[in-house]
């Protein structure tokens, strides 16, 4: 139980600190947005004071207040803010990025909506965990207008996973009001309601009242019951970012303003206590406030060489790897190995994504693994991929390691958002302090009118994301064991698999065993000119090669199997070697990982090359559907030789048997047929 003096003191002292903040900012030392929670203390104090520090809090971009009732550091919060070295996230992440571990804020992101996902997945973990843990997440009334905060409301009803979530509604996001963003007829309530989650209102300016009402929904999540929604009411008495007041410039008046102050939630539970603090009190605490701010400023700003440090978690020693033995596997089937015997391996590992347990299973690489592992280790989602994401990132950071599959790659885009601004950059914003083990699979579709939507190949894109490694398998040997090494990862790894390589059929080993993420693969050695490619890329480029020695022409082919990290060491040795360079590759050719290695083996390669380097790509339009638009969109072993000859001034011959592949643009072999 905490007693009513006890809120209140923890309000004052959050009112001192953000006082304390927006007296100090214009001195231009706290060089980083502020958005302070003056007026609204009393949800994060109600609500917090209903936990215990093993439960875990989110917060977006007003979290101070969030941080502080948590039970989070002062002294590392304002450090942070300062941007130094002792900060809770050694400065990389500044007021909107808080965390302390020990108190259980698990942290905060200010793309709003974005963290709510991330919750309910740490939500999941809490109720696997099975000890009755809970997961409150603070959001504003604008964040329930984000897609993912719905797709995250129903994840958790549909779970029934033991998460709050505590909507601090003060009316405005920014400058706009509600009456521009919602129907007036309709509460927030009522949207939480739509998805089946239990709903909440409580005073948002009445401690006392919010404590008793958070105390007994955290009960009822303690006890399995399922999500509840708190809607708070309340108001910042400040600007949206920073430190000053702004009812003067026009988008909310002074009359608002005052009605609301009058509601200061200090003076609420002040006049319930019929109390005040006393002044020794307020002393101590403006002591407390002025060390920590002492501190702040005193203490040293980070090393700038730190810059760069935490992108990745370290990388793993994946161990040696097997002989190939004799035993062969299709892609597919190699893919399903690895998954089986890691969710084997590992309790905490987890399968997920649309048509996981459906009777294809994923084009035949997650068939049986539902009736193995049971239905809370192997699931379908709902088509929520955003949010599911974030239930990914916020499970995998919180101990347990997701495997999330895509059917294809177009379809991961619409979550972007937690790939991009979560996955990829929890670990270094929070300094470190938490890892993302995460797969996701994508699936590259080709051919039979996969068309727009259903065929892109954005390896490139990823790769150009710090934080993401981005792998791209060619063989069954590698696929197996390098979704083991991903997936032994402590950082986000995306997979993509290209459909036609499915069926492909090759030597995979029996045992659990890694293949390095980083480093090409010299798939046929040669001395007059360099392939380098990766993916089904490699298939054409290995038998153009066998087509070139008619010419004379030893080709090499590297298979980058990594796009991020990017391993040029072997592709320098080989151009180095030959003296000849063509990129492959079934992507987009402007600002594509072709572009980067030309630039790279520019900038290595000192001594003229023996001809211009040179590159294969996909035409800059999307893919086309009919069959007859895309017959010359993808490169084929025919386009490399005729390439290749180009390096070498010399003419194709035409009559050559293997120059007619009728069906490769459309399938990969005649017997491989649609749909797929
Ligand atoms: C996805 C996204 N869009 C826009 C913004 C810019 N932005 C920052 S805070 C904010 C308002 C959020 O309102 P609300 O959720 O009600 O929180 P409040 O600021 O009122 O506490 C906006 C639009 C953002 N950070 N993220
Ligand atoms: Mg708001």
């Amino acid at each position: 139980m905490t007693a009513p003096l006890e809120l209140l003191r923890s309000m004052t002292r959050i009112r001192m600190v953000e006082e304390e903040i927006a007296k100090r900012y214009p001195q231009q030392q706290m060089r980083c947005p502020v958005h302070l929670s003056i007026g609204q203390e009393a949800a994060a104090v109600g609500v917090c004071a209903a936990l215990q520090p093993s439960d875990w809090a989110f917060s977006g971009h007003r979290n101070h207040a969030h941080y502080l009732a948590k039970g989070g550091n002062l002294k590392a919060m304002l450090a942070e803010i300062y941007g130094k070295a002792t900060g809770c996230c050694g400065g990389k992440g500044g007021s909107m990025h808080l965390t302390d571990q020990t108190a259980g804020f698990i942290g905060a992101t200010p793309i709003v909506g974005s963290t709510v996902p991330i919750a309910v997945g740490a939500a999941l973990t809490a109720q696997r965990e099975g000890k009755g843990r809970v997961v409150v997440v603070f959001l504003g009334d604008g964040a329930m207008e984000a897609g993912v905060v719905h797709e995250s409301l129903n994840f958790a009803a549909l779970k029934k996973l033991p998460i709050l979530f505590a909507c601090e509604n003060n009316l405005y996001s920014v400058y706009s009001p509600l009456e521009v963003r919602q129907p007036p007829q309709r509460s927030i309530s009522d949207l939480a309601a739509g998805h089946g989650v239990k709903t909440v209102q409580a005073d948002g300016n009445d401690a006392q009242e919010v404590y008793g009402k958070a105390c007994a929904a955290v009960q009822d999540l303690r006890q399995g019951a399922g999500p509840v929604f708190m809607e708070l009411p309340t108001y910042r008495w400040l600007e949206h970012c920073g430190p000053g007041y702004d009812n003067d410039i026009g988008y909310r008046t002074e009359g608002e303003f005052q009605e609301w102050k009058q509601r200061d939630p200090l003076v609420i539970s002040s006049q319930q206590l019929s109390a005040v603090l006393e002044s020794a009190e307020i002393d101590a605490i403006r002591d407390e406030i002025e060390a920590a701010f002492s501190a702040a400023i005193s203490d040293p700003f980070p090393d700038p060489a730190s810059a760069g440090l935490h992108v990745y978690a370290p990388a793993k020693d994946t161990g040696p790897e097997p002989e190939r033995g004799t035993r062969e596997l299709t892609y597919a089937e190699a893919l399903r190995e690895a998954q089986d015997m890691y969710l084997a391996k590992y309790d905490c590992s987890y399968l997920m994504g649309l048509g996981v347990p459906d009777p294809k299973g994923i084009f035949g690489t997650t068939l049986g693994l539902q009736k193995k592992y049971g239905e809370s280790r192997v699931f379908d989602i709902p088509l929520s991929e955003n949010a599911i994401t974030g239930v990914a990132i916020g499970s995998a950071i919180t101990g347990m390691r997701p495997i999330l599959t895509h059917q294809r790659l177009d379809f991961a885009l619409v979550s972007i958002d937690q790939i991009v601004n979560q996955a990829a950059k929890w670990h270094y914003m929070f300094n470190g302090a938490m890892k993302v083990p995460l797969v996701i699979r994508m699936i590259i579709g080709r051919g039979w009118g996969q068309g727009p939507q259903h065929s892109q190949s954005l390896h490139a894109w990823f790769a150009h994301i710090p934080g993401l490694k981005v792998i791209t398998p060619s063989t069954p040997h590698d696929a197996k064991g390098m979704l083991i090494a991903a997936l032994e990862d402590d950082n986000p790894v995306l997979l993509l698999e290209h459909r036609w390589l499915h069926s492909a059929k090759g030597f995979v080993p029996k045992v659990y065993y890694s293949t390095p993420l980083e480093g090409c693969n010299i798939v046929k050695k040669g001395n007059d000119i360099s392939l380098v490619t990766h993916s089904y890329g490699v298939n054409e480029c290995r038998e153009a090669a066998i087509r070139l020695k008619k010419y004379n022409i030893s080709a090499e082919v590297v298979d980058l199997r990594s796009i991020s990290p990017l391993d040029m060491s072997f592709i320098l040795k080989s151009v180095k070697k030959t003296g000849r360079l063509i990129v492959v590759d079934d992507a987009e050719r402007s600002c594509g990982i072709s572009a980067e290695i030309l630039a790279k083996v520019t900038e290595g390669i000192e001594k003229d090359l023996l001809s211009t380097p040179s590159r294969l790509t996909c035409p800059e339009h999307p893919c086309p559907t009919s069959s007859k638009l895309s017959e010359k969109y993808y490169t084929t072993a025919s386009d490399i030789v005729l390439e290749v000859l180009k390096h070498f001034h010399r003419p194709m011959d035409f009559n050559e048997p293997g120059n007619t592949h009728d069906f490769r643009y459309d399938q990969p072999n005649p017997s491989y047929t649609g749909p797929f």
